[in-house]
């Protein structure tokens, strides 16, 4: 574990700032996380639901999930947390926000430049035509058909065993590859390739900061690990 004062320090002499954040940063907003404590979407683990072995199988069911989730999301307001990225990024010399969340909170705090590495929720693709809209109705009937071939419309995120969207992906790659200060907020850091941004900022000579509830597998190997809730440590670290 490590002092504010250290983790504040580091991000003041940064001048090329990445950021890599988790479902963590938005449990403040009242949306669950997909493990740890309070973890999981109602009854249902990511692992088994966000795959596309479960949606060929069973369409309807993944859909309503995603639209439950769609549904909370949509009363949920971003908090301290997003809004001090915001305010870090206004400082940098260079500021890149990647997150794995689809959940669109850190657009709505105001974040400019976002990545996000496994897609977004209020995004649709069609598996026929591959048509892809952002799609905010919480009403349709599920699974939704293509407005344009019939086909069949999945979420627009990416499941296990998926590649991240290419483009995205390389502009992570290279926002790590020159930052000198990587800050990992609220994810337990288990699933790859976005783990692996981790090992490749350390591997490029760049600090690496840690904000999370608990300790992760990374936590010993950061330079700087504060435990705390993302909403109320990340405001500490805005200059
Ligand atoms: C707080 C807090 C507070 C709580 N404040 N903190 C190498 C090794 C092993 C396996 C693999 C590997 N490479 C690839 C794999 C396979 C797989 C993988 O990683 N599996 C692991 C689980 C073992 N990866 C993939 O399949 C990826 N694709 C890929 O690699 O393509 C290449 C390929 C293709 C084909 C074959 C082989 C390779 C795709 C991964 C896609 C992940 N998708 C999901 C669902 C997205 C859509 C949706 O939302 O439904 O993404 S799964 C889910 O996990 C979601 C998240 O973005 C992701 C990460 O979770 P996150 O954000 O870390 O959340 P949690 O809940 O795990 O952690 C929350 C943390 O917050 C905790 O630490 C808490 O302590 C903390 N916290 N409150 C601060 N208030
Ligand atoms: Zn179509």
């Amino acid at each position: 574990m490590s002092s504010i004062d250290d983790a504040r320090r580091l991000v003041a002499e940064a001048s090329s700032i990445a950021v890599l954040t988790g479902a963590g940063i938005s449990a403040e907003s009242g949306i669950p996380t997909f493990r740890g404590a309070g973890g999981m979407w109602g009854n249902f683990r990511a692992e088994d639901l966000a795959t596309t072995e479960a949606f060929a199988r069973d369409p309807k069911f993944v859909w309503e999930w995603y639209q439950s989730r769609r549904v909370e999301i949509a009363r949920c307001e971003p908090n301290a947390g997003h809004r001090a990225l915001v305010a870090i990024e206004e400082q940098a010399d260079e500021f890149t926000l990647i997150t794995q969340n689809v959940d669109g909170l850190h657009d709505r705090a105001g974040s400019k430049r976002v990545l996000k590495i496994h897609g977004d929720i209020w995004m649709t693709r069609c598996l026929g035509c591959g048509y892809q809209r952002i799609n905010r109705d919480l009403e349709m009937e599920l699974p939704p058909k293509c407005g344009e071939c019939s086909g069949m419309v999945r979420p627009g995120v990416v499941w296990f065993g998926e590649t991240l969207p290419r483009i995205v992906w390389e502009e992570a790659e290279r926002a790590v590859n020159r930052c000198d200060l990587l800050l990992v907020v609220g994810t337990s850091a288990q699933v790859y390739p976005a783990a692996g941004l981790i090992d490749l900022a350390r591997h490029v000579g760049a600090s690496v900061l840690e904000v999370n509830l608990d300790a992760t597998a990374y936590s010993n190997a950061v330079d700087c690990s504060v435990r705390g809730k993302a909403a109320e440590v990340l405001p500490l670290l805005v200059a």
